[in-house]
C-alpha cells in the first residue's frame, strides 16, 4: 500500500493565542513545541493554514447591528451568496486575523521555515470558513482554498491535522479532509479548543467520519 503522509497545521496565529490574541485559545501557545516536533518528521508535504479575514468579514460581531452582535455569544444567519435558499446559523467572533495586522501572523516560534506552503482561508467577506478546504455551503460551495488540489497533486493518502482551534478550524478541516478521501488523523496533544465542553461532540463526529485521534506519545506516523 502506498503511504504518502501530509501535515496540515491549522491557524497557529497570534490572535488565537495568549497573551494578546483577540480570540485567544487557553494554552494555545503551548502546542508549538509539539508542532515543531511534527515539522521534523518526514511528511511529503507540510502545510500551515492562516485564518485571513478582511475587516468587513461576516463572522465579526462588530459588523452586525445590536442587539445580536455579542462576540462568542450571538449567532447570525449567513446566506449562501450564490443560493439564497441555503443558509446557516453561524457564531459571531471578536475581530481576529485581519489581513495585514499583527494578529494574523503565524507565531514566530513555529518553525515556518520547514513549512512548504501557507494556505490562506476566510478571505471572502461573505462566508465563514472554518475548514481549510472550503466554506460550509454545499449547494454550491462558494470558495475553495486550493488545499485539496495541493494534496491530491502530491499523491497524498494520509493527512495529519494539528493546530487551533480543536473545536472549530481543526474540526472542520479534519472532517473535510476525510470527505476528500484522505485517511485523516488529528494529533490530539497538538490542538487546543475554544470550548473544552464541546469536544465530546467533536469526537463523536470524528468517529462517525472515520477520523482518528492519535497521540504523539503513543502512535507512530510512520505506518
Ligand atoms: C477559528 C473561530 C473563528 C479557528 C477561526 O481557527 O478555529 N475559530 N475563526
Ligand atoms: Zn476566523
Amino acid at each position: 500500500m502506498t503511504y504518502v503522509p501530509a501535515l496540515v497545521i491549522v491557524d497557529v496565529q497570534e490572535d488565537f493565542c495568549p497573551p494578546n490574541g483577540t480570540l485567544a485559545v487557553t494554552d494555545g501557545r503551548t502546542i508549538v513545541p509539539l508542532l515543531n516536533e511534527l515539522l521534523d518528521l518526514p511528511f511529503v508535504i507540510k502545510i500551515a493554514t492562516k485564518d485571513f479575514h478582511p475587516q468587513d468579514h461576516v463572522s465579526f460581531a462588530s459588523n452586525h447591528p445590536p442587539p445580536n452582535n455579542k462576540p462568542f455569544v450571538s449567532m447570525a444567519t449567513i446566506m449562501n451568496p450564490q443560493n439564497p435558499k441555503e443558509s446557516i446559523e453561524s457564531r459571531l467572533w471578536p475581530d481576529h486575523c485581519v489581513q495585514g495586522t499583527p494578529g494574523a501572523e503565524l507565531l514566530p516560534e513555529l518553525h515556518v521555515n520547514k513549512v512548504h506552503e501557507v494556505v490562506e482561508k476566510g478571505k471572502d467577506k461573505r462566508v465563514e470558513m472554518y475548514s481549510a478546504f472550503a466554506d460550509p455551503f454545499l449547494n454550491p460551495c462558494v470558495v475553495k482554498s486550493g488545499l485539496a488540489k495541493l494534496l491530491h497533486d502530491k499523491g497524498v493518502t494520509d493527512v495529519f491535522v494539528a493546530g487551533l482551534a480543536a473545536d472549530y478550524c481543526v474540526r472542520y478541516t479534519a472532517l473535510d479532509s476525510a470527505k476528500e478521501g484522505f485517511k485523516t488523523r488529528v494529533v490530539g496533544e497538538a490542538t487546543k479548543p475554544v470550548s473544552p465542553e464541546s469536544m465530546e461532540e467533536v469526537l463523536q463526529e470524528y468517529t462517525a467520519a472515520g477520523v482518528d485521534v492519535i497521540e504523539m506519545s503513543n502512535d507512530s506516523i510512520e505506518k
